[in-house]
């Protein structure tokens, strides 16, 4: 595999070279994890190239940041616009953004009030991210020896760097016995999420994903499969769910911006259901990619269209997003 490249980088208020965006060694946030980020998609449509979900992506940055007392010194239109001008600046159709903002070079010591904010967005390719054929062939899972954090710990609603340091955790101990991913239950000992993905199941046609009291990130893409759920008529039940419930389930499966909706074919080599994709999760499928392929209206007022001049853009976005 390549390294990570694009072409350019938006940094503190300007587009730079990919080669120039960097940072101090004695930056607060490689000492202590003191930063917060995003995960977006951009996705190609006959109408052109259309962000999902920014506005609630930016908020949750924000939301994150607030958490943790950081005042990100840009504000969020500004960012709105950084994010459009730089998926343009880099001549991408579909891609990953990722908008980050983290305490920089100044003192180190845990009090980070000396520290300046930094902000960055950067943009990728991104294909399948649990592999090629993840999406229709579903994947192996197992029931991680790691916990997600307890809520008096880390906030999980804030998506923050620190709290990835136990996802790793989560991930390599799944690959490393041959899982493609491991899902952490949380302090109680209920199902809390993957180690960058929420989990759903399907049981008598009933749709139950963890509650927000479970630890999880209040996934961006959960909530679209809520929306898109209710619509198709299943009913929607968040609450916490006991481990067996992964062994009982008819359908499970993973959602995230990466991961986008990807079945779970077995938990600790206990086959789910079918062992394939099963109905529900090829017809949620089906209802997401008709939005974000732009084959249906965007009822949910879900896309942000990219043009290619980013202020007018950013303008067009708001103003498609306020209703
Ligand atoms: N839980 C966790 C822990 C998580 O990291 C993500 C996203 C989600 C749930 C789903 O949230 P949302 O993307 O809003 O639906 N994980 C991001 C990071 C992946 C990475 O490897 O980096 C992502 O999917 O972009």
């Amino acid at each position: 595999m390549g390294f990570l490249k694009s072409e350019k980088i938006w940094m503190n208020g300007a587009l730079i070279p990919w080669d120039e965006a960097k940072v101090h060694v004695g930056s607060h946030a490689i000492h202590y994890a003191s930063s917060v980020f995003e995960g977006i998609r951009c996705y190609s449509t006959p109408s052109g190239r259309a962000v999902f979900r920014l506005p609630a992506h930016l908020q949750r940055l924000y939301d994150s940041a607030k958490v943790y007392r950081m005042e990100i010194p840009v504000p969020i239109s500004e960012l709105t616009a950084a994010v459009l001008e730089t998926v343009s600046a880099n001549g991408m159709n579909a891609c990953y953004i990722r908008p980050f903002a983290f305490r920089g070079y100044g003192s180190l010591g845990l009090n980070p009030a000396h520290c300046p904010i930094e902000v960055a967005v950067m943009v990728w390719e991104w294909g399948q991210y649990l592999g090629d054929g993840a999406l229709s062939d579903g994947v192996d899972v197992c029931v991680s020896s790691w916990n997600r954090m307890a809520p008096n710990t880390l906030p999980a609603m804030a998506k923050t760097a620190a709290n990835y340091m136990n996802s790793q955790l989560i991930k390599m101990e799944a690959l490393a016995d041959g899982y493609a991913e491991g899902i952490a239950l949380d302090s109680d000992g209920f199902v809390s999420e993957g180690s960058g993905e929420n989990v759903f199941l399907v049981r008598h046609e009933t749709l139950y994903t963890p509650a927000l009291t479970s630890s999880i990130l209040p996934g961006i893409t959960r909530d679209s499969v809520i929306k898109i759920a209710r619509r198709l008529g299943l009913p929607v039940v968040e609450q916490r769910v006991p481990r067996e419930l992964l062994y009982l389930a008819d359908e499970l499966f993973f959602t995230g911006t990466a991961v986008e909706i990807t079945p779970i074919r077995s938990v600790d080599r206990i086959t789910a259901g079918c062992g394939k994709r099963g109905p529900v999760t090829q017809a949620i499928q089906n209802a997401f990619f008709d939005v974000i392929q732009g084959r249906v209206p965007d009822e949910f007022n879900w896309l942000t269209f990219v043009h290619d001049h980013g202020e007018s853009s950013a303008l067009r976005g708001r103003r498609s997003n306020a209703g």
